[in-house]
């Protein structure tokens, strides 16, 4: 039976997950859940994720929520976990792994308070700013990762980039433009996005939340 993957393309650890399915060639149905109508606090669907969030999926009877755990848990059972895997679960390589998915956390949870997503979304809040400066130093960080290699783990592709690429994606949305400035960063974003399902999982999704993003702002103009 394939997986059924309940998740918004308006969401960033989504995206994730779903660009991992496409890594790993899964078979999944997309059950779309509106965040907009509060799908997501439907008895339904808190049966299913009772925090009330995308995404979950659900793999026979088996249900989990949490996008990084989600991530983890397919490429436990669906791959060999050798050292070029997505996952690899050598002791080593797999701390560096989980150590980026923490940093792609880190850099995420900045861009989201800088745009205040969830309340420019939700309330019609304006974004920050004035924490510009925070979000270039995440920039700067990151960028120092791709010193060591093309991958926020090293050489080849993990389930990190496709977490580490959320918070560089939602720059998107306020039209953050200078990249140029950080040119690790930079050749990182373009090889993630010649990745053949870059477009398919994060494109539409990206292109709703901008043009929703950018009309909440003008409020604020
Ligand atoms: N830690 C969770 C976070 C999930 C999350 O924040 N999902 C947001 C969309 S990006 C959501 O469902 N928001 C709906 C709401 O707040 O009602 C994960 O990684 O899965």
């Amino acid at each position: 039976m394939p997986i059924k993957f309940y998740h918004s393309i308006a969401s960033p650890p989504s995206r994730a997950v779903h660009m991992t399915l496409k890594a790993l060639d899964l078979e999944f149905d997309l059950e779309n859940v509106d965040l907009l109508a509060f799908d997501q606090k439907k008895p339904e669907y808190m049966k299913l994720n009772p925090c009330g969030l995308v995404p979950v999926i659900v793999d026979d009877d088996f249900v989990l929520s949490e996008s990084q755990a989600i991530a983890a848990y397919l490429c436990n059972k669906y791959t060999s976990g050798d050292e070029k895997s997505l996952y690899p679960s050598a002791l080593k390589e797999r701390a560096i792994v989980d150590m980026m998915l923490s940093k792609a956390d880190w850099v995420y949870n900045i861009v989201y308070h800088y745009l205040n997503l969830h309340d420019a979304f939700f309330h019609g809040s304006n974004m920050r700013k004035d924490e510009l400066s925070k979000v270039e130093q995440a920039l700067k960080v990151m960028n120092g990762f791709f010193e060591k290699g093309n991958f926020m783990a090293g050489n080849h592709l993990t389930i990190a980039d496709f977490f580490g690429i959320n918070g560089v994606l939602c720059l998107n949305l306020c039209d953050f433009s200078r990249y140029g400035e950080y040119p690790g960063l930079k050749a990182w974003i373009e090889l993630m996005k010649s990745l053949p399902y870059f477009s398919e999982c994060n494109e539409i999704g990206i292109k709703i939340s901008r043009d929703i993003f950018m009309e909440k702002m003008k409020q604020h103009q």
